[in-house]
């Protein structure tokens, strides 16, 4: 008799066992009846499997509650899988035994759905083939990161998520209560971040960080996460070095050891596998002549959109580096520029054909008096700071690090036409359930 905790034999497992009798557990993906037969479509997190239950074998009560079970339901079943050239993975299981762990109601979601009721069911819609690929991958990528750094002797920091003031964006904080005070959801780790390389030298935060972004684009979230390393002693150059490094890196492991993801997103793992540092370096300016050539009517000081960044990048196979942005553009912690006062030492990594920019980084400004100065021209409250500054009055030394955006990383690896499928419960303007 099978038992709710019976230990079965997972999937991807029981399919390559022809002959024996194996225990599979999971939930009903697909199911039709045919005469006095069920064919039953079962998934478990690592694959799916046709299993085939006979009224004659299995009796008429457990038949006809099986009968009515609906698509979802959770169940139990054992049989002995054997070779069949019509099931899709070429084997069938026939089921000797069936437990029925929950049947519940009928599953709100069937084929051909608009993608704004997949959102609002998307508590449902994770157990898709197509969500649980990418929630897969968006996995993985968190480890590669992870490890990645962590062979390199970064060590992993947890910066607090609520704080007094932004660095970025300014106007796009989303405002909470604090008590009787204003405060503010993160909108990046980094000034904390580098309050830590003065002890730890190396090290990264991975957390969210949070965009009151107004704009409604396929590549913005209004809750993203974030990773974000910092380094003492690193300059724009070495920078731009870990950078293409790390992204190398990741893109090759997931090329390497999750072909069936990358297929079922119709990505060929070789065009990951073909991202090896050096990446393309290419200064504002000369990407700025770039756009102009190609028909563009950006100017110098303007910021790029989605098509700049699609121009850029679509003969590009690898992600490239736009270097020493205009100061206007940028946060106020970047260092100008000694050979050009009018940009700042940065690099924003873009994505090839389109996908966008993954990367902001920057040398930080380490001295105390250059800092104020850009601090005041820029109208901020130097109070808000205090603890900051203090970090250039003692021991300060010269350092660098960089914002990547996860969601962003998956969307480019898997090809995503939006950047909500690269995670599981998106926060956008109109969205903020489930
Ligand atoms: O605003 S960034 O360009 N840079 C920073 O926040 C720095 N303080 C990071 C640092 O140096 N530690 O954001 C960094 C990255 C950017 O390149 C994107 O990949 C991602 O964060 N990002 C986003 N992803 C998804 N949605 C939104 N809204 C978003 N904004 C930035």
């Amino acid at each position: 008799m099978l038992k709710a905790y019976t230990k079965p034999t997972p999937v991807s497992k029981a399919i390559t066992r022809t002959g024996t009798e194996e225990t599979i557990r999971g939930w009903i993906h697909r199911k039709r009846t045919v005469g006095g037969k069920i064919f039953i479509t079962v998934r478990d997190r690592t694959g799916v499997v046709q299993c085939v239950v006979d009224k004659s074998v299995i009796g008429e009560k457990l038949w006809s509650v099986l009968d009515k079970a609906y698509l979802e339901s959770s169940l139990l079943l054992r049989g002995v899988v054997k070779k069949d050239d019509r099931a899709p993975n070429g084997v069938e299981m026939e089921a000797s035994d069936v437990l029925l762990v929950h049947s519940g109601e009928q599953f709100p979601i069937t084929e051909y759905q608009s993608a704004e009721f997949l959102l609002d069911v998307r508590h449902l819609w994770l157990r898709s083939q197509r969500m649980i690929s990418a929630m897969k991958a968006r996995s993985y990528l968190f480890r590669y990161l992870r490890e990645f750094l962590d062979k390199q002797s970064f060590y992993e920091i947890t910066p607090p998520i609520i704080t007094v003031s932004g660095g970025e964006t300014g106007a796009n904080l989303f405002k909470l209560e604090y008590f009787d005070r204003k405060a503010y959801l993160t909108e990046s780790s980094q000034l904390y971040a580098e309050a830590m390389i003065y002890s730890l030298e190396k090290v990264y935060s991975f957390a969210p960080s949070f965009r009151a972004e107004k704009s409604r684009t396929v590549k913005h979230l209004a809750e993203y996460w974030h990773l974000e390393p910092e380094m003492a002693y690193f300059n724009n150059a070495t920078n731009m070095k870990l950078q293409e490094k790390l992204v190398s890196s990741v893109a090759n492991r997931m090329a390497k050891e999750n072909d069936g993801i990358l297929k079922f997103f119709n990505v060929d793992p070789e065009s990951l596998l073909r991202i090896k540092p050096p990446f393309k370096r290419i200064s504002y300016d000369s990407a700025i002549e770039l756009l102009q050539q190609k028909g563009s009517t950006k100017k110098w000081g303007e910021d790029f959109g989605v098509d700049e960044e699609r121009l850029l990048t679509e003969d590009e196979d690898k992600p490239i580096f736009v270097y020493n942005m205009p100061k206007e553009l940028k946060a106020f912690y970047m260092p100008i520029n000694p050979k050009d006062p009018r940009t700042v030492l940065c690099a924003d990594m873009l994505a090839p054909h389109g996908h966008g920019e993954i990367i902001g980084g920057s040398e930080r400004e380490w001295r105390l008096e250059p800092l104020l100065e850009r601090m005041k021209e820029m109208k901020m409250n130097i109070d808000n700071y205090k603890w900051y500054l203090d970090l250039r009055r003692y021991g300060s030394v010269p350092h660098a690090g960089f914002g990547l955006g996860v969601e962003r990383i998956l969307k480019w690896m898997l090809n995503l036409d939006h950047i909500r499928d690269a995670i599981p419960f998106p926060r956008m303007i109109n969205r903020l359930v489930p």
